[in-house]
């Protein structure tokens, strides 16, 4: 028997793109179940070709179903991850919710597949967006050269704030578009009026070194999941990581400037060949001709796309690097998908 799988939180943001991703993977599971708030209930949405209504998410949401999905708030997960637990059900939850609890493995498949096995609150983490866009490339230069220090700088895309991220920007964008707006101070602001939506500051014409909510010491909460999540998923608990968090005008997929330091000496010719060669990574870096990635050539796209690969000048056992992740594929729906079709071999392997 094929494995039921549940998709809480179907008609989000990140749920609408599992639905295209479930649709486009090998299917591995039997029926999938659609589940959200009752407010979404008696909604039908394709998946794998078929019209499937949604259900409201409740106890019996979960009857039978061996793996479900979340891509709800974390107050949402918080609530309901244990409950779909208690009843048997495999959560795999992309919230932040569980992610630093020492019972729940947080798992990027390429990475440490293996920590998914042993979840003894049967909960399974994925980690933040931002963090996802780069750890599978930096955790394929650590199994080499031995990571030590990651400084990175990010450049987060409008959709990691969700629709309502997406909706300002496009209306920031059209509301300067044409104009000879960016010459004077404060007049993008003006422009923009109140329309700032998720953001603290205008983001069409600007960059905003801002994400997340305030943590002690002038940290984000985004930097600080960076810095939490990457020691978790490369068990290094002490691992030095410094991160500047900041949202860019792009719609999708973030970017980041990594500088990461090793314990051994490193050549950008190795670098490359690990790169070339890593699951999930696409290296794309030949600056001579104009060929690195960008966020608008990696949305869509399933890859963490890595280029601008250099040896620092200062520095034998430093790399810098630039990566670009679409941060509603990999950064959230497609690593869910691939920890649950993980779960999935295993429960339909003898
Ligand atoms: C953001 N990483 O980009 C967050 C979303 N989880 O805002």
């Amino acid at each position: 028997r094929k494995p039921v799988l549940a998709v809480v939180g179907a008609t989000g943001a990140v749920g609408t793109v599992m639905l295209e991703i479930l649709s486009q993977r090998q299917d591995v599971w039997g029926e999938i179940r659609l589940v959200a708030s009752p407010r979404s209930a008696g909604r039908r949405l394709a998946v794998r070709g078929e019209e499937t209504e949604v259900v409201a998410l409740s106890e019996e949401a979960f009857d039978g179903v061996d793996v479900a999905m979340f891509d709800v708030p974390d107050e949402v997960s918080a609530q309901w991850a244990p409950i779909a637990a208690a009843k048997g059900t495999v959560v795999v939850d992309n919230s932040a919710a569980f992610r630093m609890d020492p019972d729940v493995p947080l798992v990027v498949p390429e990475v440490n597949a293996h920590a998914a096995r042993v979840r003894p609150r049967g909960i399974i983490a994925n980690p933040n967006c931002t963090t996802l866009s780069m750890i599978v490339a930096v955790a394929a230069l650590h199994a080499e050269f031995g990571l030590s220090e990651l400084v990175v700088s990010s450049y987060q895309a409008a959709s990691g704030a969700g629709k309502a991220g997406v909706d300002t920007l496009r209306a920031q964008l059209a509301a300067v578009a044409g104009s000879s707006l960016g010459t004077q101070p404060g007049d993008v602001r003006r422009a923009v009026g109140d329309g700032l939506g998720p953001f603290p500051a205008p983001l069409a014409l600007n960059v905003v070194p801002w994400a997340g909510s305030l943590r002690e010491d002038g940290w984000s909460s985004e930097e600080l999941k960076i810095r939490d999540e990457s020691r978790k998923i490369l068990g290094l608990p002490s691992l030095r990581v410094a991160a500047t968090c900041v949202r860019v005008p792009v719609i999708t997929t973030h970017s980041l400037a990594v500088h990461a330091r090793f314990e051994n000496e490193v050549t950008v010719e190795q670098a490359h060949e690990i790169l070339a060669s890593a699951p999930g990574v696409v290296l794309v870096d030949d600056p001579a001709e104009g060929e690195f990635p960008t966020p608008a050539d990696a949305v869509g796209t399933d890859p963490t796309w890595v280029g601008r690969v250099r040896r620092s000048l200062d520095d034998p056992r430093a790399l810098d690097l630039f990566v670009c992740g679409d941060n509603l594929r990999k950064g959230a729906a497609l690593n869910t998908a691939q920890v649950a079709e993980c779960v999935a071999a295993e429960l339909t392997t003898p």
